[in-house]
């Protein structure tokens, strides 16, 4: 008989419901699920390829160990044994110090990861880590740290409410929306647009997102920083600031106005290629809106002035009285509060190169270094030479920039442990892979993502086809691999201990007995951790002391969610610096301002690569559903038409794309939704590396262009790479 389950999917942020229906073992068919509270039926193509990705013969079940070129399937207990060996040979011979890891994307969306993978790292005892955060989000939170105390609370744009919104460096259209949760992102922008709001694009690129706006203003990639410089110049020289109720709890304004004062429009304007009049009109439109949010994310981020960007976002919409009231930028009220954004130290002031790289001296930004740095710790001798990695849930050789240098260092390695489900362009040469559950196969809570949620929601999933077969869950492989980093042996792991160790120390911390809350439960895992900060937040039950407060069992009723609300105005709850003001002026970032006017002039007139992304992919590891790769090649290179024929390269032809760093070839596709000198890939491709198991994916391959990006290339002050306004050439291939 066929079956209905519902769930959330747990591959982007915007957690749509979904109906999963299902007969013996084997998934149907996926549909929306218009009763869910959050998404209320929107989905996107991904999400109906869970049953695929389930389904996928490519997925790793079961251990693979290396022995020479090939890898054979193994038992949990030898996998294990394995990587004792390996893990403590790279201690023995070299010290703990030449042992790292790489954490990835997907550990945002995993419910047993998101939730154990600060166990791995504690345990390990690995000082010098590396994640995707540095080709990601690191500007912002720099930004976030320095201004309001926390580097997980970010403000989130409300768009249910707004009565203008502006997008900078995002493509919702694509991406869906990130460190903004909202399911059907660009609906929303229709409404605001329906309720007589103005929505405006910030891109080099008319993407997707622009058929929702009124307007597109095409940028120079990386001139954002002085575009944002300049709108706060004329909100001040028109005397036209309002920070509101704000004033009391700004640190900073007076500072502000005198850095802003020599970034006129004009000044800026040839930089930027934005008219001066056009950067004036903005400024005073967003002044003028009864409620307005500006929003910035990975365009603003991955580039060359990432933080100083990142900060000018919140400094404008502080600067209009749009900070954390609705319509503005809003702080989440989530139901189950992330560990990360849960101040449980005193305020202190952040400090910045505690430490640097052993071999760039690179300085430590909120405990971590470029990722680009990780190829040469690997290729350069010497006291401190890793030795040894473990990748978590990542691909560094596709997503990192300075491809080409990891994918040569990584079979340099003596011990690479992956954590992953596929044979994929770096795991291909690990020692051994421990495989996770599918998304079907566990139950799901988003633990970030409603950090950064629109509405205070909550929803829980549990799992369809939990595995029959005894394999351990990745929290579970997280304590036992962060064991034996530090040292400890495989066999006397203390797995529930050390899983009640922690969760009695937040308790602890939080103002709980912590035997009391550890009384409540017959067994840990992921799902205690959900229930615990459900109890211990704004709506739970607090172990007793309000009595009729939510737990999770409240939610295990409700499979179509609970929606308690938007956001509401909490800056207080959430402002931890200090002085316990918000930070306008933070002397760390406006001490970049003199490298940011230097730049103003000092450009060239090439060609510069930015990327993109498309609803059908997800970073780089969904190319081997068939459903989400068939039809035409998306690997392309997007050119304005004056550009392509200024280099000699025509539509559908194949181009050489060329940087400082290498050269790839890409099918060319002539397009005037590019501003001229901008060109465009996607990042995510080049499966057809020897040794990747994908079979799908291989016949889709693409190129990598992360084989283009100079590891060199970062925002200064956050570490954060630059893979968006590379100097490029493009010829004739
Ligand atoms: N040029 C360029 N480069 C970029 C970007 C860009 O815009 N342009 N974007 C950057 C950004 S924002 C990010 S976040 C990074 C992403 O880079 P990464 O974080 O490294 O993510 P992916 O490359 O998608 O790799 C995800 C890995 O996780 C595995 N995986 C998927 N699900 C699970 C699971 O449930 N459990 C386990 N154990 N493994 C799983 C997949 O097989 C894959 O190997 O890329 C960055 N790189
Ligand atoms: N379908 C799908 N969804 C995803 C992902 C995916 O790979 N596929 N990845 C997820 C992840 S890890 C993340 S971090 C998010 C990212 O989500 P978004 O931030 O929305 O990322 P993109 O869709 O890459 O859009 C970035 C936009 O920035 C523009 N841009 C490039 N350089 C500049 C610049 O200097 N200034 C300005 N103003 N714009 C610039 C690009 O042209 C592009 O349109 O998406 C998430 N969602
Ligand atoms: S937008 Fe697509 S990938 Fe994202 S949660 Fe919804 S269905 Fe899943
Ligand atoms: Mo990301």
């Amino acid at each position: 008989m066929r079956e209905v389950h519902i769930r959330t999917c747990p591959l982007c942020e915007a957690m749509c419901g979904l109906e999963v229906h299902h007969r013996a073992g084997q998934v149907e068919l996926i549909r929306p699920n218009r009763n869910d509270v959050w998404s209320k039926g929107y989905i996107c193509p991904k999400g109906t390829a869970l049953g695929h990705l389930y389904d996928d013969p490519d997925r790793l079940r079961v251990p693979v160990i290396r022995h020479g070129d090939q890898f054979k399937e193994a038992s949990w207990d030898a996998a294990f044994e394995r990587c004792e060996e390996l893990l403590h040979g790279v201690r023995d011979r070299h010290g703990a110090e030449a042992l790292t890891y790489y954490i990835g994307n997907p550990a945002a969306h995993n419910h047993s990861i998101s939730r154990y993978v600060g166990h791995f790292t504690t345990l390990s005892g690995i000082e010098m880590g590396y994640s995707a955060g540095t080709v990601d989000q690191w500007p912002k939170n720099v930004a976030v740290r320095l201004m309001y105390g926390n580097s997980w609370t970010f403000p989130v744009p409300d768009i249910d409410r707004t009565d203008y919104f502006v997008v900078m460096g995002a493509n919702p259209h694509a991406s869906q929306g990130s460190l903004l949760a909202s399911a059907d992102v660009l609906g929303k922008m229709d409404a605001i647009r329906a309720r007589g709001g103005r929505c405006v694009v910030i891109d080099p690129r008319r993407t997707g997102t622009c058929d929702h706006a009124d307007e597109w203003v095409p940028i120079v990639p990386g001139t954002d920083a002085p575009f944002l410089l300049a709108v706060a110049n004329v909100l001040f020289a028109d005397e036209v600031v309002d920070v509101g109720g704000l004033a009391p709890v700004l640190n900073g304004l007076e500072q502000l106005e005198a850095l802003v004062a020599r970034w006129t429009p004009e000044s800026v304007a040839a930089t930027c290629r934005i008219p001066a009049d056009t950067i004036r009109r903005l400024a005073h439109e967003i002044a003028a809106a009864p409620t307005a949010a500006v929003y910035g994310r990975i365009g603003l981020c991955n580039q060359e002035f990432g933080t100083v960007a990142s900060w000018m976002v919140d400094v404008i919409n502080i600067l209009t009285g749009n900070l954390d009231r609705p319509g503005g930028a809003m702080f989440a009220n989530p139901i189950a509060p992330a560990l990360a954004t849960l101040a449980l130290d005193p305020p202190a002031e952040a400090e910045f190169g505690r430490w640097t790289s052993r071999v760039r001296g690179a300085p430590e930004v909120l405990g971590q270094v470029p990722v680009s740095c990780l190829s040469e710790e690997i290729l350069t001798p010497g006291d401190g030479q890793i030795r040894g990695l473990v990748t978590i849930c990542g691909n560094p050789a596709v997503s990192s920039p300075a491809a080409g240098p990891l994918q040569e260092a990584l079979p340099r390695l003596e011990c690479l442990i992956s954590m992953d489900n596929w044979i994929n362009a770096t795991t291909r040469h690990a020692h051994v892979i421990l495989p996770g559950l599918s998304p079907l196969e566990q139950p799901h809570w988003d633990e970030m993502i409603w950090s950064w949620a629109t509405r205070s929601a909550g929803k829980y999933s549990p799992a369809l086809f939990p595995p029959t077969d005894g394999r351990p869950e990745e929290w579970e492989i997280l304590i036992r691999l962060g064991w034996m980093a530090g040292g400890n042996r495989h066999g006397e792991c203390p797995v529930e201990a050390i899983d009640d160790g922690f969760l009695g120390g937040i308790a602890q911390k939080l103002g709980y007995d912590a035997d009391h809350v550890l009384s409540h439960y017959d067994s840990g895992g992921p799902d205690r951790m959900v229930d615990f900060f459900i109890r211990t937040g704004k709506w739970g039950d607090q172990f007793g002391r309000r009595p009729d407060g939510m737990t999770l069992e409240t939610f295990r009723h409700e499979p179509h969610g609970l929606d308690l609300g938007p956001m509401v105005p909490r800056l207080d709850e959430v402002l931890h610096t200090v002085s316990g003001k918000v930070e306008l002026a933070p002397p760390y970032i406006t001490a970049d301002l003199d490298r940011v006017w230097d730049r103003l002039t000092d450009r060239g007139d090439g060609l510069t690569l930015v990327s993109r992304r498309h609803v059908r992919s997800n970073n780089s590891w969904m190319h081997n559903v068939k459903t989400l790769v068939k039809g035409k090649d998306r690997c392309t290179l997007l050119i304005h038409p004056d550009d392509a024929a200024a280099v000699g390269v025509a539509d559908g032809a194949r181009a050489a794309v060329t940087s400082e760093e290498g050269t790839v070839e890409v099918p060319v596709e002539v397009s005037d939704e590019m501003m001229t000198g901008v060109v465009s890939l996607p990042h995510g491709w080049g499966h057809d590396l020897d040794g990747v198991r994908l079979s799908v994916a291989r016949e889709h391959h693409g190129v990598n262009n992360n084989l283009l990006a100079p590891g060199h290339l970062v925002d200064v002050i956050s570490g954060n790479a630059v893979v968006n306004g590379i100097p490029v050439e493009v010829t004739p291939a």
